[in-house]
């Protein structure tokens, strides 16, 4: 009688995503429910990647395997998210890598203001040995990493005075991400950096609680910072990707055929959102200067005051993580701009 009761109730914790049963063992596709959240809303390219991954996902398993989407952090911001899926509560989130530097410290190498030029550059050593390398660390912290998308080069907003030279950023209080390389290369520039949630970074620049921020065009334009910062210098200081994570508790009960289902869906759902994130960035840029934003480009002789005077967190950091890491991803940033 005791295994007839628990039985059923196994079947529909299996079609929640959490079979007790080894899937892997199995092959074949299961009903699955898989929930995957973000911090950005639907409208962003992210959020229209998710869209294609579902879609992607639940062609390919002949509809057994179904992907529920949240986005906005409704289901919490990307640390939160992330701990959901370590503790196998939740299956997929696409978290900028930014905030897991406090997990795995080598993510932090992403974080260097000024590396890359192009997002060719970026994807040269995100798809590289260096990118493969570091989703290799992902398991032994309860995830699996299923590769890059696109989060792309940040800019900076502001409600107090276009940022043109290294000199205008002293003073301003910017929200960064919740990440230690971000917030010393502020400072080191005189600014006054506070870490927050993305959820929290409207309310907070409406409240004037910070004076800026700064991200993508595209998170700029989908998360209406124009209504709340009449301010866009076109910095480019960073560029950040997004990772995209799988539980691990999850992944294990997966058979190889579901496995399969799941990574081709991610990577093609990742080419598609990259390309759409470099178009949108692009109309983005027209859009908010229509929308009434002030926009002001920095020199190249600026940024490379700035990258100059950030030298020495950089520096730090990369003993931190790892010279030889760091020499590898710029012989890979060098090898990818002879192309
Ligand atoms: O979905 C991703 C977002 O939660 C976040 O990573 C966006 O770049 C971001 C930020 O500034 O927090």
């Amino acid at each position: 009688l005791a295994i007839g009761i628990a039985l059923p109730g196994m079947l529909i914790l299996g079609g929640c995503g959490a079979a007790k049963t080894g899937g892997s063992e199995k092959g074949g596709i299961q009903e699955r429910t898989i929930k995957a959240g973000i911090g950005l809303n639907e409208d962003h390219p992210e959020g229209q990647g998710l869209k294609r991954f579902k879609e992607l996902v639940e062609k390919k398993s002949g509809g057994k395997m179904k992907v529920q989407n949240f986005y906005s952090a409704t289901l919490g911001d990307d640390q939160k998210m992330t701990e959901a899926l370590q503790g196998g509560l939740q299956e997929v989130t696409i978290p900028s890598t930014s905030p897991l530097v406090g997990m795995i410290k080598e993510y932090g190498i992403f974080d260097f203001p000024f590396v890359f030029n192009t997002e060719e550059e970026a994807y040269s050593v995100l798809d590289g040995k260096v990118g493969q390398e570091l989703l290799k660390k992902l398991p032994e912290h309860k995830l699996v990493g299923l590769g890059y998308w696109e989060n792309g080069f940040r800019n900076l907003t502001n409600s107090k005075h276009p940022v043109k030279t290294a000199d205008d950023f002293k003073g301003l209080k910017i929200r960064t991400m919740q990440n230690e390389v971000h917030l010393d290369a502020f400072k080191k520039l005189g600014a006054n950096p506070t870490p927050m949630a993305f959820s929290e970074v409207f309310t907070a620049l409406e409240s004037k609680t910070v004076d800026g921020q700064e991200n993508p065009l595209a998170t700029i334009k989908s998360s209406k910072y124009d209504e709340v910062q009449p301010y866009l210098s076109m910095t480019k200081h960073v560029y950040t990707p997004f990772v995209f994570l799988v539980s691990k508790q999850f992944w294990d009960k997966l058979s190889k055929e579901e496995q399969k289902i799941m990574r081709d869906a991610a990577q093609e759902a990742g080419k598609y959102q990259r390309d759409l994130n470099r178009k949108e960035n692009e109309k983005a840029l027209e859009d908010l200067k229509k929308a009434g934003m002030k926009v002001n480009e920095v020199s190249d002789a600026e940024k490379e005051k700035m990258k100059e005077i950030v030298k020495p967190v950089t520096d730090k950091y990369a003993k931190k993580f790892g010279q030889d890491l760091v020499d590898e991803m710029m012989s890979e940033v060098e090898k990818a701009r002879k192309k």
